[in-house]
């Protein structure tokens, strides 16, 4: 990498960016996270954990583009964003999933314990970058995002955000990490192994982000059942074949 973005990347396993997306972009962008969040809360939850807003304040779906084109064309697609994940994963970008998260107030620990990502979908060379944007401000307070910067260099078994992660919980606690805060706008680039985790939302103003997640398009998933959705964000997608453009997640 020769780019100081890529470089502080590589060194921390994260990099926050400000003011990616403009208060005039974010606007309609909001708009519509809301109107999926209405949608959501009018929809059976196939999810008993993260959808359970009654219990932990997160209302929560994947894929925000099966939703709204202007979160795929004016979000997923925006050209600034995409600047950065370039300087990162490289030219090829390839979208795996996203997720849409709006925290409300809650005094449960929320389901965010320090954790590793690739254990929920690993990929063969590790390239996976989750884009946060930040839809609002996130302050400590609102449970913004908390890492352990330089430690997404090495998997670690059991690094899970559930119980089974009680270990690394010990190890890695959210009281410790490096709180980013981050204004609407921002987005926090991280890499799928930098442990990561946030508090529940102790304030009564909603946490709104949507976390992209892109991987580089000459990498490709490890084993099979994941949800990958294949969707080139730039440039081009070397793995791809007639079996996994027909497959299903
Ligand atoms: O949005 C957050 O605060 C954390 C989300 C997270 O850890 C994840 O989706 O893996």
């Amino acid at each position: 990498m020769n780019n100081e973005t890529g470089e502080f990347f590589e060194e921390n396993g994260y990099f926050l960016a400000r003011g990616v997306f403009s208060p005039q972009e974010l606007a309609p962008l909001e708009e519509e996270f809301d109107r999926i969040v209405q949608q959501l809360k009018q929809s059976p939850s196939p999810y008993a954990g993260p959808n359970a807003a009654e219990d932990n304040g997160i209302i929560s779906t994947t894929n925000v583009h099966q939703y709204s084109a202007l979160w795929l064309t004016q979000g997923l697609l925006h050209k600034g964003f995409l600047d950065i994940a370039e300087q990162i994963i490289g030219p090829d970008i390839v979208l795996k999933h996203s997720s849409l998260y709006e925290k409300r107030k809650s005094d449960v620990v929320g389901p965010f314990r320090m954790h590793q990502d690739w254990i929920y979908g690993p990929m063969q060379n590790d390239t996976v970058v989750s884009g946060m944007i930040h839809v609002r401000r996130a302050t400590a307070q609102m449970g913004a995002l908390r890492v352990y910067p330089g430690t997404h260099r090495k998997r670690i078994e059991n690094a899970r955000a559930d119980d089974s992660g009680a270990d690394v919980h010990k190890q890695f606690p959210l009281e410790k990490a490096t709180v980013l805060e981050a204004e609407a706008g921002d987005v926090i680039f991280f890499h799928y192994c930098t442990f990561h985790g946030s508090i529940s939302n102790q304030t009564d103003e909603p946490r709104k982000v949507v976390h992209v997640r892109m991987f580089s398009g000459k990498d490709c998933g490890e084993g099979t059942g994941q949800r990958i959705e294949n969707l080139v964000l730039r440039g081009w997608n070397y793995h791809a074949n007639a079996v996994t453009a027909n497959a299903f997640a």
